[in-house]
């Protein structure tokens, strides 16, 4: 029995196993039990990429994905606990079901009134159509949501709407200075933090269509924000006060969705509020950098590193075949999973 070698572990295949031969293969003592020891050989042959190369885990994350599936606490997992851990936890990671979630990829922000070639970063909005374009011909997704900034005449958001709507006493900038991109406070209960733009993507307007070069799939879904004139809404989840969801998050969990692919304009802005959101739904959540373009460039830094330190991860599109495909497998989004199972657990308790 002991003449199998640790690189036969690495290979082992999860995707055509059963969960019984999947113990026994790493249950190396066959003692009926997997040890942390054993279970760290399990994370390193899965954990890998689509070339067979193992991704370091961190040893404390490792140490915290094992207690959470060592359900009673006695320093190994059994065949029983072990049964969860298969069933909500490697199945998932081996067979994700994943969406792609393109942000706001109109006229108004590419070619129109909020052109980001005009924001500090100067970045252009066409330099996204090809890799998105690329990755529908070439990936099935499970779901693909195009999201549609899509504001009233009258929007809060608009510099030239400022004088529809009191500031707040306490607004670092009045009606007289107030300039683009300055942030405003309005007056209201409470007051109201906002950004002003140029009037952009109005409903029904050539501004608010999808650029013409975008690829657009059949079944697709798609969702309209920013409707309420008072309020702003970046995530494509949530307006920015919280008062509305767009149903996004119902639709993916109707799907039964696990991982979320993030893309559009702007990075820093809608693309980063929509992520940043879907960390918090409970998503395995995966930026697309190359897919992705901003107004500012520390404020993009800023986003990455939110959705980094939040076990989420920045990949170009390049990989993401592999990964949809469950062939290329991130220790990051596996923790995340765990720490999400370890929440759900904490509130059956
Ligand atoms: C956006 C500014 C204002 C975006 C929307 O889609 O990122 N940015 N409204
Ligand atoms: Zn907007």
């Amino acid at each position: 029995m002991s003449s199998t070698s640790p690189i036969d572990f690495v290979n082992f295949d999860f995707t055509c196993t059963t969960m019984e031969a999947c113990f026994n293969a790493f249950d190396k003592n066959c003692d009926g039990y997997l040890d942390i020891d054993e279970f760290r050989i399990l994370c390193q042959a899965l954990f890998r990429n689509n070339k067979g190369q193992t991704y370091e885990t961190p040893e404390e994350h490792l140490r915290d994905i094992f207690q959470i599936f060592d359900l009673n606490h006695d320093g190994q997992i059994d065949k029983e606990e072990f049964t969860y851990c298969w069933n909500n936890w490697i199945k998932t990671i081996v067979r994700p079901i994943s969406a792609i979630l393109i942000i706001d990829v109109q006229n108004d922000f590419i070619c129109g009134t909020l052109d980001i070639r005009k924001c500090p970063a100067k970045h252009n909005g066409e330099d996204i159509l090809q890799p998105i374009n690329n990755l529908l011909e070439k990936i099935d997704f499970d779901a693909v949501f195009y999201s549609f900034d899509w504001h009233p005449m009258d929007h809060v958001s608009f510099l030239d709407n400022i004088n529809l709507r009191k500031l707040h006493e306490s607004s670092p900038i009045t009606v007289d200075n107030v300039q683009l991109y300055d942030t405003v406070i309005f007056d209201g209960d409470p007051p109201m933090k906002q950004r002003m733009w140029p009037r952009h993507c109005v409903q029904n307007t050539w501004g608010s269509e999808l650029h013409k070069d975008l690829k657009v799939v059949e079944n697709a879904v798609k969702i309209y924000k920013g409707t309420n004139p008072e309020v702003d809404s970046y995530s494509a989840f949530w307006d920015n006060s919280k008062l509305t969801d767009t149903k996004l998050d119902a639709q993916l969990k109707l799907r039964n969705i696990t991982d979320v692919y993030i893309c559009g304009v702007a990075y820093d802005v809608c693309v980063g509020a929509t992520a940043v959101d879907a960390i918090s739904s409970g998503f395995r959540t995966i930026l697309l950098d190359d897919c992705s373009r901003g107004v500012d460039l520390q404020d993009i830094e800023r986003t990455k590193n939110h959705v980094v330190k939040n076990h989420g991860i920045v990949v170009v599109s390049d990989r993401v075949k592999n990964m949809v495909e469950g062939n290329d497998r991130r220790p990051e989004l596996g923790y995340k999973l765990a720490l999400n199972l370890k929440e759900k657990q904490e509130s059956t308790s």
